[in-house]
C-alpha cells in the first residue's frame, strides 16, 4: 500500500514538472483552430508540452524561404526554434544495439485540423540530412495569427505542403510500427 502511495506521489510530481508534463490527452489536445501549445511525445525519454514562451527559450533561427503555396511562388522570413533542438530536449529513444538507430525514427507532425506530414529523423539530424527544419513562431516579424503559435517550416522543400500550421502534436515513431 505504501508503495502505491509513493508511486502516486512520484507520478504526481513528474506531471507537475514543466519538462516532464504528460503528453496531451485527446480531451486536452486542441482539435481545431489556432493552437496555444503542442506536445512532443512517442519514442522520447521526456514528453514535452511546448507553449510560445517555452518555444522562444530555444536558440532562435531566422530563415528566408521560397516555396510554392497553392501553386503560387511565395517568399517569407520565419523565426523559430530548430526542430532538432526540440527533439534533443525530448530525447529520441533509440536501440543502442542497432547501427544508426536514429535512422529508424519517424517524426510525425500533426495540426489541429489533423493535417499531417512526416520527416525521417535522419533528414533532420545534423549528422545526416541536416535539413534545418524550424518550428516557427514569427512570419515576417509578426506572430502567425490564424496559423496558430507554431508552424513547421522546411527550408529545402519546393512546395509548402509539409509546412504544418496550428501544430497540436509531434510524435516520434519507429519505422516499422
Ligand atoms: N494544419 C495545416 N497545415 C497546412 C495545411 C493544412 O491544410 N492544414 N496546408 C498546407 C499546404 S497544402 C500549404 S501550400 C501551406 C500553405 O502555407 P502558407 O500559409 O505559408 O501559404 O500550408 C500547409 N500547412
Ligand atoms: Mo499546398
Amino acid at each position: 500500500m505504501k508503495k502505491i502511495i509513493a508511486l502516486t506521489l512520484l507520478v504526481g510530481a513528474l506531471s507537475a514538472s514543466p519538462v516532464l508534463a504528460p503528453q496531451l490527452s485527446q480531451a486536452q489536445a486542441q482539435t481545431s483552430g489556432p493552437t496555444t501549445r503542442f506536445s512532443v511525445g512517442g519514442l522520447v525519454s521526456n514528453t514535452l508540452v511546448l507553449t510560445a514562451d517555452r518555444l522562444k527559450a530555444y536558440p532562435p533561427s531566422t530563415i528566408n524561404v521560397q516555396y510554392f503555396a497553392g501553386g503560387a511562388p511565395t517568399s517569407h522570413t520565419f523565426k523559430g526554434a530548430l526542430l532538432w533542438d526540440i527533439l534533443q530536449a525530448a530525447g529520441i529513444v533509440t536501440d543502442p544495439s542497432v547501427s544508426n538507430g536514429v535512422l529508424r525514427r519517424v517524426v510525425v507532425v500533426i495540426g489541429s485540423d489533423n493535417y499531417q506530414a512526416v520527416f525521417g529523423a535522419g533528414e533532420l539530424s545534423p549528422r545526416f540530412g541536416g535539413n534545418q527544419v524550424i518550428i516557427a513562431y514569427e512570419q515576417d516579424g509578426q506572430p502567425l495569427g490564424d496559423d496558430g503559435f507554431a508552424k513547421l517550416v522546411s527550408p529545402v522543400d519546393i512546395a509548402g505542403g509539409r509546412f504544418v500550421s496550428n501544430i497540436s502534436s509531434i510524435i516520434v515513431r519507429d519505422s516499422s510500427r
